[in-house]
């Protein structure tokens, strides 16, 4: 036994991760269900493959790795993670750990944990942001799991991990599921900021009648502003790109229905199942869901046809605006994300660390941008304030930025532009900020056919209407 570590699946994520892990000077086992992925990955490994151990069977895999070993499942999340688990199970010496690294639902994680629980073995729950380049150069690693096992697997993903200004993007967060909950609610966020990035972009094609690439060189100038990130930075590159067989622009190329494997999904459900709203993330999702219903829209639009064009106005000066309504747009989005996280941490006890999940978020993940290092500053300044828009720091961009997000917002509606994340922006933080809301009348509604009675504002205890025999 000689390797110091091990990786299974060698999909996408694995190959790169185990790649990056012999990059950093470990000697890395491998194990692909499909022994030819397993040659091909060898092939491909250059120079590093004298730092790879390539196995045909899971028994070589786990007798090439020096005990105690630290083995990493990154492949399929779902049942293919249950399978590994119970193959390594027969194989594995106490004191060995397993770490699985997909996108796990936090929930299976958290049952892997108890059916681990007594055998000896050591179990951690990692989720890893950042996509190909960042697993093969440094992804930002949210670990999950016992403090104790993190200490022992934390120099090896310390240094694989992304660096921001010298700080490693790797953390323990908490027990159990917490390092899968925060990275499925990063993805919840990413969900969020990739609709809004799409709502503008929508404004510009369709109402600006801008061209592909002149809306590249407009996220090109604002990756220099507030809104610098890797989301901006590669929706610039993905606009100036052309399509290899038609000349065109590859995005005018591309058919507009999203896919979605179930992050976004999960952040909506678990953030309903505490009352905790996440309106972005919830209008994102809901708006992939209608994009992939094709057939449904070209339907609509032949019945229904398009609101007439309405004028364009100061071109320059709507751009300006949705740069100011995407930065709005960020803060609802972080804020319910951060909420959601905050509302999980006490509901499952795991005491997550606020100020230290924006800093991981800052470097190697898909959201990384220069706004969450603002978002770890505002947290280490203001550590109670329970939403991120009213953080001192927040607040101030909210006020900044709110007049371009109503103008926006009101503009595609006007227009016909569909605009779910940035409008329901506006409605989160305009609710947010109404001391007086509404719902007293729905709580007078409520006594009426249920008699679930209501609190009054001028006295405690608990009230019912003067309905009368109008009650059912
Ligand atoms: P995939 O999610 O496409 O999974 C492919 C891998 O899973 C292959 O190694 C495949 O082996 C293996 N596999 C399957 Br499928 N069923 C299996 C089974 N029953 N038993 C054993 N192995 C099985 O790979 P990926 O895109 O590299 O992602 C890996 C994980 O990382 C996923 O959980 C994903 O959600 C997560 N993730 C992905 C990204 C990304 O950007 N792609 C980013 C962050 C996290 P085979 O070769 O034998 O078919």
């Amino acid at each position: 036994a000689t390797a110091e570590i091990g990786v299974i699946g060698l999909a996408v994520m694995g190959a790169n991760l185990a790649l990056n892990i012999a990059d950093n000077g470990y000697k890395v086992a491998v194990f692909n269900r499909t022994t030819e992925r397993t040659r091909e990955f060898l092939a491909s490994a250059g120079e590093l493959a004298d730092r790879v151990v390539p196995c045909e069977t899971m028994e070589d895999f786990v007798a090439a790795i020096r005990p105690p070993r630290p083995v990493i499942i990154m492949v399929k999340a779902g049942d293919p993670v249950d399978q590994q688990i119970a193959m390594l199970r027969k194989l594995m010496d106490r004191d060995d750990i397993i770490i699985d690294a997909g996108n796990a639902n936090f929930r299976d994680t958290m049952r892997r944990f108890k059916e681990l629980d007594g055998t000896g073995l050591t179990f951690i729950g990692m989720g890893v942001s950042g996509g190909e380049e960042g697993a093969r150069h440094g992804p930002s690693i949210m670990v999950g799991g016992k403090e104790a096992s993190w200490k022992r697997v934390e120099p090896v993903l310390t240094a694989i991990s992304a660096k921001f200004k010298g700080e490693a993007c790797a953390a323990w967060l908490g027990e159990n599921g917490a390092g899968h909950f925060v990275k499925t609610i990063h993805n919840g966020i990413e969900y969020a900021d990739m609709q809004m990035i799409a709502e503008v972009y929508g404004v510009m094609r369709d109402h600006l009648g801008m061209a592909a690439s002149e809306i590249g060189d407009v996220f090109d100038r604002w990756n220099k502003g507030p809104l610098d990130s890797f989301l901006i930075e590669i929706s610039a590159t993905v606009l100036r790109a052309a399509d290899p067989e038609t000349g065109k622009p590859m995005v005018d190329m591309i058919l507009d229905a999203a896919g979605q494997k179930g992050t976004g999904r999960w952040s909506v459900i678990e953030s309903q199942m505490m009352g905790v709203p996440a309106t972005a993330i919830e209008a994102a999702v809901a708006a992939r869901s209608l994009s992939a219903m094709t057939g449904e829209r070209a339907e609509a639009e032949k019945l229904l046809g398009l609101p007439g064009p309405g004028k364009a106005g100061d071109k320059q000066a709507v751009i300006d605006d949705l740069e100011q309504a995407l930065l709005a747009g960020k803060v609802a989005a972080y804020a319910q994300g951060f909420a959601v996280m905050a509302a999980a941490s006490t509901e499952f006890g795991w005491d997550l660390p606020m100020p230290v999940i924006a800093k991981i978020w800052r470097a190697g993940c898909i959201i990384r941008s220069r706004f969450l290092d603002e978002i770890a500053g505002a947290f280490s300044k203001d550590p109670n304030v329970s939403n991120l828009a009213l953080t001192s720091a927040f607040s101030k961009v909210l006020l900044e930025t709110d007049g371009a997000l109503r103008r926006v917002v009101a503009g595609a509606v006007t227009n016909g532009l569909p605009m779910p994340a940035l409008a329901s922006s506006v409605s989160y933080f305009d609710t947010l900020r109404r001391a007086r809301g509404t719902a007293n009348l729905i709580q007078a509604q409520r006594d009426f056919f249920g008699a679930h009675g209501f609190k009054r504002m001028d006295k405690a205890g608990d009230f019912h209407g003067p309905w009368g025999s109008g009650a059912v």
